[in-house]
């Protein structure tokens, strides 16, 4: 294994059906690491600021349907379209806090009856996040939560087969935590085993070999 010359940042994935807490734990997260002196970006999938993104972008509002298999490849293709990009940044040092990746690709894909090997193979060889943490909900909570939104997917039942997805995807390196706890435990357990992964993987090589030994 070669090693780095200069310390990479980490690539840290935070996943969960809508109405997890994503996006609140990303925003606690990036904030608390500038704080204590890290080089962090926030990032988020779909990265709807592309032309590839934009149209994503039109589907989930419902402005334009697309054919699932279609949109599929839409959303991998925005992932590739930003790897080099993020590549950059970790190997600059900047570790990268990453709302959704090709998890929720295969999940919210697969939850549409897509096969899951299929869904998975478009993102295979996309860089491998050093970790991943599952926002898990209880069905209880998520019935709380679902049903009021206005994107695509945000419906109850969807959401409910998604979250089987998630769990029948997950693998031991994977951090799964409970989402029904208050905002700030869960920042603090966030917050405390991403700074051990930023420490451990500072001078490991980026992985890119993202479900490449499932094949
Ligand atoms: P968000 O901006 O995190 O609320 O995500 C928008 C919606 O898109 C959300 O319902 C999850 C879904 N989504 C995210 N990534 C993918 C993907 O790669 N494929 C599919 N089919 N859906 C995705």
């Amino acid at each position: 294994m070669t090693f780095l010359e200069k310390s990479r940042g980490a690539f840290i994935v935070l996943e969960g059906c809508d109405r997890s807490g994503k996006s609140t734990q990303v925003k606690l997260l990036v904030n608390r690491l500038e704080q204590l002196g890290h080089n962090v970006m926030l990032w988020k999938f779909p990265e709807r600021k592309t032309q590839i993104g934009s149209m994503i972008d039109e589907y989930l509002k419902n402005v334009k349907d697309v054919d699932d298999k279609a949109i599929h490849l839409l959303f991998s293709a925005n992932r590739w379209e930003c790897m080099s990009e993020m590549k950059k940044k970790l190997l600059d040092g900047i570790t990268l806090v990453v709302d959704r990746y090709a998890y929720s690709g295969a999940a919210y894909s697969a939850a549409k009856g897509l096969d899951l090997e299929w869904c998975k193979s478009p993102d295979i060889g996309l860089l491998t996040p050093d970790i991943v943490f599952f926002m898990n909900l209880t069905s209880e909570e998520a019935e709380k939560r679902f049903g009021f939104g206005n994107e695509r997917y945000e419906e109850k039942a969807f959401q409910e087969k998604v979250r089987n997805i998630f769990n029948f995807l997950k693998d031991p390196t994977w951090k799964v935590l409970n989402a029904c706890r208050a905002v700030e435990k869960l920042h603090k357990e966030i917050e405390r085993l991403s700074l051990k992964t930023i420490q451990k993987c500072s001078n490991l090589p980026l992985k890119e070999d993202l479900w490449e030994k499932c094949f």
